[in-house]
């Protein structure tokens, strides 16, 4: 099909999807913080997060439901975001090319409670119209799809006065601890969904437990030709998946920081999707204070990763490794208590690479289902970095010089953990490490504007990847040159 018939088509889909949803009242809740939002879902307070300064307190959103009064019995929200994203010199292609796209985005949720019975419901509408040799698939485009569906109780002073509980049976999105290894994606077109029982309790003290076991969704369509066409098919629950977790937070212990334990499951086979055969255990430790003004905010975390795993999910690849993988994260900040909340931070991230293709291990870190855009840069049709075989350091600066505008920079140099491993988000591998191991220098720039907090929000943002020796050696496609991405974005939530 040619991209205009596929661009006329899909706008007039997009327009008469937004038409037909804001025909229905709403009330939606991720606009202005979009990097951790759980639209129709309100679980307890997650802790604060050391990423970003604390917002400057913004006036209340306006919501259909509450003009409705169907409130607390009855809660719909709507959200709608338009993406324009354009990439120059793809870095992972074989040859130098561009890659641009227009990326759609609609959330529809609701959600019902009678006593501390809950029962809720969101559909995702993620599509994408792009040219011919823009890379497609299923982070960009999964249409009209049940992304939750669950029922569950919430209640109050279940054990002691002032907890709360929530426990969820179904399909369901969730953000555990920092995101790093289970999230929801928001930058992302589409997000991750786990089916299954989750429980989280949250003590009159913020101190946290969590507790989850899940059969993560498989993405669908994914073939190349339906994804470029947007067509629509149901999500399946991946049976030969299992995620499982245990999680506890010990808020404000030692000098008003904050400790979490956790531990991530994954066992798989292959069913209907091809797999490495991951049987993964992943312990974390993470010690970390949140940003606040005029104190030293920081954070330390080290995740293992033992088990089994094959080198790869091709049917063919049926040899078991030893797996034995971690990475770490290390990083400090400090706003300076300043109306317009400035705040700088560095910090440092590590995360291992397989040694050698011959022996009998794998030490690639996984990341499991975790998110990265809030550390390593956009995603989208971006994403050169990961916490995959990476060694990076890196500065950041933010600010809020008015009430409305956040701005932020970072500023990142990578290089290959093993330069016997592959540089993972663009695929080169050099099994001999001759190609050296600099990945290159990512620079990032971010505006966002929130006219109306919660309700309309625009942002404007942009990376450049300078690439290194290795990226020189092993990407055809870069020759040398810089990979530029930048992106405008408009999100309306109701
Ligand atoms: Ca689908
Ligand atoms: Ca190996």
């Amino acid at each position: 099909m040619s991209i205009g018939k596929r661009f006329n088509g899909l706008v007039g889909a997009s327009v008469a999807l937004a038409a037909a949803l804001l025909a229905v009242p709403v009330a939606a809740q991720t606009v202005g913080a979009p990097d951790n939002a759980t639209p129709g879902v309100t679980p307890p307070p997650a802790p604060a997060k050391t990423d970003a300064p604390p917002k400057p307190e913004a006036s209340k959103p306006w919501r259909l439901y509450e003009v409705l009064g169907t409130e607390p019995y009855f809660k719909i929200g709507l959200e709608h975001r338009v993406r324009l994203e354009h990439l120059v010199n793809d870095f992972r292609a074989s040859v130098p090319t561009d890659a641009s796209a227009i990326a759609f985005r609609t959330l529809l949720s609701a959600e019902g409670k009678l006593g501390p019975v809950v029962i809720g419901a969101e559909l995702q509408d993620s599509r994408q119209i792009s040219t011919d040799e823009t890379p497609v698939n299923t982070g960009a485009i999964n249409t009209f799809e049940l992304l939750q569906g669950y029922v569950g109780i919430r209640a109050k002073d279940v054990l002691a006065k002032g907890d709360s509980l929530e426990v969820l049976f179904g399909r369901q999105t969730m953000d555990l601890a920092n995101r790093r290894l289970v999230a929801r994606n928001d930058f992302r077109n589409t997000s991750n969904g786990y089916s299954g029982l989750s429980l989280n309790w949250l003590s009159t003290e913020k101190h946290q437990v969590r507790s989850f076991a899940f059969f993560p969704v498989n993405r669908l369509v994914n073939e190349e030709e339906e994804l470029r066409d947007n067509l629509t098919e149901f999500d399946q629950e991946n049976t030969h998946q299992i995620l499982w977790g245990s999680y506890v937070l010990l808020n404000s212990v030692l000098d008003s920081s904050n400790v979490e334990f956790y531990v991530i499951g994954l066992h798989e086979s292959d069913g209907a999707v091809e797999s490495a055969n991951r049987r993964l255990t992943t312990p974390v430790l993470r010690w970390f204070r949140p940003a606040a003004p005029g104190q030293l905010d920081f954070q330390l975390e080290g995740m293992a990763q033992v088990g089994r795993s094959r080198a790869s999910s091709k049917p063919e690849d049926v040899r078991d490794l030893e797996h034995r993988a971690f990475a770490t994260h290390a990083s400090l900040g400090y706003q300076v208590a300043l109306p317009w909340a400035p705040r700088f931070s560095l910090g440092h991230d590590y995360a291992s690479g397989d040694v050698s293709p011959d022996d009998d291990e794998n030490n690639r870190f996984d990341t499991l289902f975790g998110a990265r855009r809030f550390e390593f840069g956009p995603t989208g049709l971006f994403g050169a970095l990961s916490r995959i075989n990476v060694v990076s350091p890196f500065v950041r600066f933010e600010a809020a010089p008015i009430k409305s505008i956040e701005l932020m920079t970072s500023h990142r140099l990578a290089w290959l953990a093993s330069s016997t491993d592959a540089w993972v988000p663009a695929g080169p591998r050099d099994e001999s490490g001759r190609s050296g191991s600099f990945i290159g220098y990512l620079a990032e720039l971010r505006a966002r504007w929130t006219p109306f907090p919660k309700n309309l929000s625009f942002e404007l943002g942009g990376a450049v990847l300078t690439p290194g020796g290795f990226a020189k050696e092993t990407a055809p496609g870069i020759q040398g040159a810089p990979s530029v991405y930048s992106y405008l974005q408009a999100t309306a939530a109701l």
